[in-house]
């Protein structure tokens, strides 16, 4: 019996075609890349040596005659380059970025993620294997409203962003937390007090999403006051109220932070502070 198509998981019965290899060349023939990636043992045979002979055979070549190893049209990923849910590869890291710094970082990731997938680079499917999900946290709406994430990914107006990504919300002006560390813990207990759960009713996290992943990535600083102060109280609801309880092993929840360079990250100090008043 003739396999399905694993970048397609259509049958045999649903091609035009009637060998595994036409099928590749006649409905992926434009995603080379993905071929390549799920057809390693096939992909040279198909399109370095023998593409023209079988699609001479069977009409025009679907390559459009390009050079092999060509990645096809920016708009048309294919299946494969196109899938946003990782299912194919396994699912790793849940990457949350809280406060400015890590916001930039996970955005940065999700930016290089897309201009892979839409250069139909081999590496794209890689990236979607070790990203689960993400999610951008801060206290600071200005911070979001500058990230690819609200701009192009999510197409967030202020609004959406208060539900969907704000750590406090109607607590504060959303203008950061400086560097008092302790604020940054307040307002993230706010999110939980009598029985909230922002994980289940606001931010664009699913806990599902969450406990599918392998494991939980925060990615945060440690000189200001969200990244510093609501990064640990978010990790501990995340343990408590998100992933599941019981489990002989946990699911792991990392901390990634960003180093602070020596004398640059440390508040003002108070004459600082009076001569900039
Ligand atoms: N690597 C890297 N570091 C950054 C970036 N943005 C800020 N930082 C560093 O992060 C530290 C400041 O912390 P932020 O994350 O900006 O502060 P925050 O957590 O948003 O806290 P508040 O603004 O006080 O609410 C400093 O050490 C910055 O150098 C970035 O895009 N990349
Ligand atoms: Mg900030």
């Amino acid at each position: 019996m003739t396999e399905s198509c694993e970048i397609c998981y259509t049958e045999p019965a649903d091609w035009e075609t009637d060998t595994i290899e036409e099928h590749l060349l006649h409905a992926h023939g434009d995603a080379q890349p993905s071929v390549r990636a799920i057809y390693g043992d096939r992909f040279a045979g198909l399109f370095e040596d023998g593409a023209d002979a079988v699609a001479d055979a069977d009409g025009p070549d679907p390559s459009g005659g390009d050079a092999p190893g060509d990645p096809g049209g920016a708009d048309d990923l294919g299946p494969v380059s196109m899938d946003d849910d990782g299912e194919m590869y396994g699912r790793k890291w849940f990457l949350i970025g809280i406060g400015g710094a890590g916001n930039n970082i996970v955005d940065a990731v999700l930016m290089r993620r897309d201009t892979l997938a839409r250069n139909h680079e081999d590496r794209a499917r890689i990236w979607q294997g070790g990203l689960a999900g993400y999610g951008l946290l801060n206290t600071n709406i200005a911070e979001l409203e500058q990230t690819y994430y609200t701009k192009e990914l999510k197409e967030y107006s202020r609004n959406d962003l208060l539900s969907n990504s704000i750590i406090g919300f109607g607590k504060h002006g959303y203008s950061g937390m400086g560097y008092r560390w302790s604020n940054g813990a307040k307002v993230a207990e706010a999110d939980f007090a009598d029985g909230s759960n922002p994980f289940r009713d606001r931010w664009d996290m699913t806990s599902q999403d969450i406990r599918d992943a392998q494991a939980v990535m925060l990615v945060h600083s440690v000189t200001k006051g969200t990244g510093c102060g609501a990064t640990p109280v978010i990790a501990e609801k995340l343990r408590e109220e998100v992933q599941e309880s019981g489990l002989v092993i946990d699911q792991a929840i990392l901390s990634s932070v960003v180093i602070p360079s020596e004398g640059v990250n440390s508040p003002p100090s108070a004459a600082a502070r009076r001569r900039t008043a």
